[in-house]
């Protein structure tokens, strides 16, 4: 029987969790990107190998790139948007040389994923991911005080937010602060409140369609590339998963995934199904948007998230949550078979927790929360695989 082959994202060697400790969690396979070449330029073929040597030397293998990252000219199709595209299908040229197949990228603008805390404390004392909606409109509204900020929130929004930003000590305003204004994984930089308001102003004039028609775009000038190569694109949703800032999001939905797959119709053309991301979304059935997409997921976040009625989330346990992770599994299992093929799988981050709440990782990367994911979602599949056949 085909199951999901394990892997857990890797920041390169800079990262505090070592390939052993990947290795030692189980994983066969390994998901990095080279973080310090700059955005829009090509990645060259002697550091891919160098960095796959690596991994290949620690006993696994390079599963999938993530991210090969799109640079905001492309997004925004301004400036050197031209080159960077063909920057971009030279880059798959190489990772394609260098025997790599999963290339994973987001379509957000400026911004990646966003919490107002990193380090919310759990009922078990772990700590974990947490989006407060009124911390963050509190955060534009007066603290980052982004101009029109007012009109994309709610009357009642508004007052809730001010009530929650009176009552905020100096020190959750300092980390709400601190947590909007987080660099892109895997870098150590944060983003000025200077160099936010002048980003989110290059958007002016780029609402939800045009983005959309910049993707479509830039989809028919990759995709056939990558298709030659026999690669396979995986495009990772919004998280989370609605606009923030004002700033257009559009890879949210079931509608807007089925939109950029049928734009450019091709077995590269795929989805990296984050089931953290769109779960953050009671309108999104997961269930469903598998049984829809399962021959386009070429790549799979396992990850939950716990809503409530105000639009606030936390990262719940892998099997806790909003998102039935048993059905999910059972579905890929399926999907599996039906292809004859692995999809790799990660879990999505983890709660920090044990030694590593003594320690410094990225948010959400901590070795043991990651672990215990992984080894539960292992267990939940090669039950479900056993209960398949007959003994
Ligand atoms: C967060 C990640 C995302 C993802 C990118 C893919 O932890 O799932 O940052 O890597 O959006 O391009």
């Amino acid at each position: 029987m085909k199951l999901m082959e394990q892997t857990m994202r890797w920041f390169g060697p800079h990262d505090p969790v070592s390939l052993s400790d990947i290795r030692q969690a189980g994983c066969t396979g390994v998901v990095t990107a080279l973080h310090h070449i700059p955005v829009g330029e090509i990645w060259p073929v002697t550091e891919i190998l160098a960095r796959r040597s690596l991994i290949l030397a620690a006993g696994m293998d390079w599963t999938v790139i993530e991210s090969l990252p799109v640079s905001e000219d492309i997004k925004k199709q301004q400036g050197n948007y031209r080159l960077h595209i063909e920057n971009y299908k030279e880059s798959l040229r190489n990772v394609a040389a260098c025997g790599l197949k999963v290339i994973t990228y987001n379509f957000m603008p400026i911004l990646d994923w966003m919490r107002t805390d990193i380090s919310r404390e759990m009922p078990d004392g772990s700590r974990a991911l947490y989006f407060e909606r009124s911390a963050f409109i509190a955060f534009d509204l007066f603290m980052l005080k982004r101009p029109g900020a007012e009109n994309d929130y709610s009357k009642v929004e508004i007052h809730k937010a001010q009530l929650r930003f009176n009552q905020m000590t100096t020190q959750e305003k300092d980390i709400v602060y601190h947590n909007a204004l987080l660099g892109l994984p895997g870098s150590e930089e944060r983003f000025t409140e200077e160099q936010i308001l002048a980003a989110l102003k290059n958007y002016e004039g780029i609402d939800a369609s045009k983005l959309k028609q910049h993707l479509y775009y830039f989809l028919r000038e990759v995709v056939p590339v990558a298709e030659e190569l026999g690669l396979q694109l995986a495009i990772h949703p919004d998280d989370p998963p609605y606009p923030i800032l004002g700033l257009p999001r559009i890879v949210s939905t079931e509608q807007d995934a089925a939109d950029l797959l049928a734009a450019v119709p091709s077995p590269a053309n795929g989805l990296c199904f984050c089931t953290g991301s769109f779960g953050a979304r009671a309108d999104n059935n997961l269930l469903h948007m598998l049984r829809r997409f399962g021959e386009q997921v070429h790549f799979l976040h396992l990850r939950n998230t716990k809503r409530d009625e105000e639009g606030n989330f936390f990262e719940a346990d892998h099997l806790a949550g909003d998102t039935d992770m048993y059905l999910i599994v059972r579905e890929v299992l399926q999907i599996q078979q039906r292809r004859n093929c692995s999809i790799p799988m990660r879990p999505d981050h983890g709660h920090q927790m044990l030694d590593d709440l003594k320690k410094q990782t990225y948010p959400g990367y901590s070795a043991i929360g990651r672990l215990r994911g992984l080894a539960e979602l292992r267990g939940l599949e090669a039950g479900i695989a056993r209960s398949l056949t007959s003994d």
